[in-house]
C-alpha cells in the first residue's frame, strides 16, 4: 500500500493504469527499451489529496530535453497575457516589486512582466525551455524549486510580492517543500496563486487521460485547503477558468485571519456534494473509463472496417495514458499531427505511432482525425475550419466518444 505524500496515511487505489512510459519522451528508436512505471492513482482519505501512487522522479521528465513548450497555442498566449495583466495590477502600487513564477518554461506568461521593466524570476529546472525564455528577457533560474532553492532566492532577491505557478505545482512530488519554500520567500501581505486542471472537472468529464507522470497530485479545495493549514497558509479564494479541459486559480495568503471570499464556500461545498472527500465519490469514476476506452477504441475499429485512414491531431503528454489504456497504435492510427519541431520524426511514447509536421497533415487531409488535444478544441477547429468543411471530421472522447 503506497502512503499519502502530504499526510503519510495509507491511500485507497481509485485506478490502476498499468505500465506506462514517461509521457514526454518522445521516441527516436523504437527498438530501443523503454523506461517504464506502474501508473495508479490513489485518494487520502485524512487530507483528501487525490495524488499518484508510483512517482518517476522529476530529473526523469524535466531535463534539457523537455519536449513541452508553453507558447504552442494561441489561447495559451491570451490566457497567460491575461494571469500577467492581474499580476501586473497587484504589484502597481508596490515601491520595490518582485514576481516569481515557478515552471516559467519558454516564458509565456512572464515576458510580459519582463516587458514592463518589473523585477521578476522564473524558477525552470529545464534547459532547452528555459532558454527559449531567456531569448524574450525573461530573467530565470535553472532550477526546480524547493525549500532549498526558495531560501536561495530570497538571500540573494529578497521577499516576493507574488509567487505563481500554471500547471506546476501538481508535478512536484514534494510538495510540502514547495509549500515551506513559498512561506519563507513571500511577504507577510504577499500573494501566491497557482492553476492547475481540477479534479472536480476531472470527475465530471471522466477525463483520464490528465492521469500521466507528471501529474503527480489533482488539486481540489478541499485538499488544497487543508495542504495551506499546514504551512501557515490559507485558501482565499477559487476561479474556475476553461484551459486545459477545466482548470482551477487558488489563491493563498500568509496567516489564517484572511478574508475569504464566498468562492470558496462555494467551490467545496459543491466538491462535498460530488463527494471528493470520500472513495465513494471515485467509484463510477472507473467504470466510466473503462466504457470511454470499450467505445473509443469500437469507433475507431469500425471506422478501419471501412476501408478509412485515421490520423491524430496534438502529440500530447497526457494521450499517453489514453492510447496505451485503450490499446490504440498504429495499427489503427497511422500519424499523429503535430507543430512542435522536437517532436516532428519521433514516436509517441510506448505506442510508437509516428509524429507528422502539420504540412503533412493539411495535404494529406484524412477522413477521420482524433483529437488528442482535445483541450485545445475551440482553437483547432477554429483553424481547422477547411478541413471539416471538406468533410474531415474529429473524433473526441470526453465525456463521451463523438465524432463531429
Ligand atoms: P497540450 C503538457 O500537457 C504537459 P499536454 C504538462 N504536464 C501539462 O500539464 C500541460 O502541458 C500544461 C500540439 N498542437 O497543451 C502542441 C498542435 O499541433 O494539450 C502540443 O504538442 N496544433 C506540463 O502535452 C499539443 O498539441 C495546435 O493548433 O497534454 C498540445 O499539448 C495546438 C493548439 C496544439 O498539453
Ligand atoms: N507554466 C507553463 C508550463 C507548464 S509545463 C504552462 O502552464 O504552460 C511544467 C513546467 O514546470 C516545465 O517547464 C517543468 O520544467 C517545470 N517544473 C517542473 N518541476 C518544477 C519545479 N520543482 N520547480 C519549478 N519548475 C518546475
Amino acid at each position: 500500500m503506497s502512503l499519502c505524500k502530504i499526510c503519510n496515511n495509507d491511500l485507497e487505489t481509485v485506478i490502476s493504469f498499468g505500465e506506462m512510459p514517461i509521457s514526454n519522451r518522445f521516441v527516436s528508436d523504437v527498438t530501443a527499451d523503454e523506461f517504464l512505471y506502474d501508473l495508479s492513482l490513489g485518494f487520502c482519505p485524512e487530507c483528501f489529496m487525490v495524488q499518484l501512487e508510483e512517482c518517476v522522479g522529476p530529473a526523469m521528465m524535466f531535463n534539457e530535453d523537455y519536449a513541452y513548450f508553453s507558447s504552442i497555442s494561441k489561447a495559451m498566449e491570451g490566457h497567460f497575457g491575461e494571469m500577467a495583466k492581474e499580476i501586473m495590477d497587484v504589484v502597481s502600487d508596490k515601491p520595490q516589486p518582485f514576481v516569481v513564477e515557478l515552471g516559467c518554461n519558454d516564458g509565456i506568461m512572464l515576458k510580459h512582466v519582463a516587458e514592463r521593466g518589473i523585477p521578476h524570476l522564473g524558477v525552470e529546472p529545464s534547459a532547452n525551455v528555459a532558454a527559449r525564455a531567456r531569448e524574450k528577457g525573461v530573467h530565470v533560474l535553472e532550477d526546480f524549486f524547493n525549500a532549498t532553492s526558495a531560501s536561495e532566492i530570497k538571500n540573494r532577491y529578497g521577499k516576493a510580492d507574488v509567487i505563481c505557478g500554471a500547471n506546476v505545482m501538481c508535478h512536484i512530488e514534494d510538495i510540502n517543500s514547495v509549500f515551506e519554500g513559498v512561506s519563507v520567500l513571500l511577504k507577510p501581505d504577499g500573494v501566491f496563486f497557482f492553476e492547475d486542471p481540477y479534479l472536480a472537472d476531472i470527475i465530471k468529464k471522466a477525463s483520464f487521460d490528465q492521469v500521466y507522470d507528471e501529474h503527480v497530485y489533482y488539486f481540489s479545495g478541499l485538499a488544497v485547503s487543508e495542504l495551506a493549514k499546514r504551512h501557515g497558509l490559507q485558501l482565499v479564494n477559487m476561479v474556475p477558468h476553461e484551459v486545459h479541459g477545466g482548470s482551477m486559480r487558488y489563491y493563498l495568503s500568509k496567516g489564517s485571519k484572511n478574508r475569504v471570499t464566498k468562492n470558496v464556500e462555494i467551490f467545496l461545498a459543491a466538491e462535498k456534494t460530488l463527494n471528493l472527500h470520500v472513495l465513494d465519490g471515485y467509484i463510477l469514476f472507473r467504470e466510466r473509463v473503462d466504457k470511454i476506452c470499450s467505445d473509443f477504441k469500437q469507433a475507431l475499429l469500425r471506422i478501419k472496417a471501412e476501408g478509412k485512414k485515421i490520423a491524430a491531431y496534438g502529440a500530447t503528454s497526457k494521450s499517453t495514458t489514453l492510447l496505451i489504456y485503450s490499446k490504440v497504435g498504429p495499427d489503427l492510427i497511422d500519424y499523429v499531427s503535430d507543430t512542435t519541431p522536437t517532436k516532428i520524426g519521433k514516436y509517441t511514447p510506448g505506442t510508437h505511432i509516428p509524429v507528422k509536421s502539420h504540412g503533412h497533415f493539411i495535404r494529406d487531409s484524412p477522413p477521420y482525425t482524433v483529437l488528442l488535444a482535445w483541450n485545445h478544441k475551440r482553437e483547432i477547429f477554429e483553424k481547422e475550419k477547411k478541413y471539416r468543411e471538406k468533410g474531415g471530421k474529429f473524433i473526441t472522447f470526453f465525456p463521451e466518444v463523438i465524432i463531429e
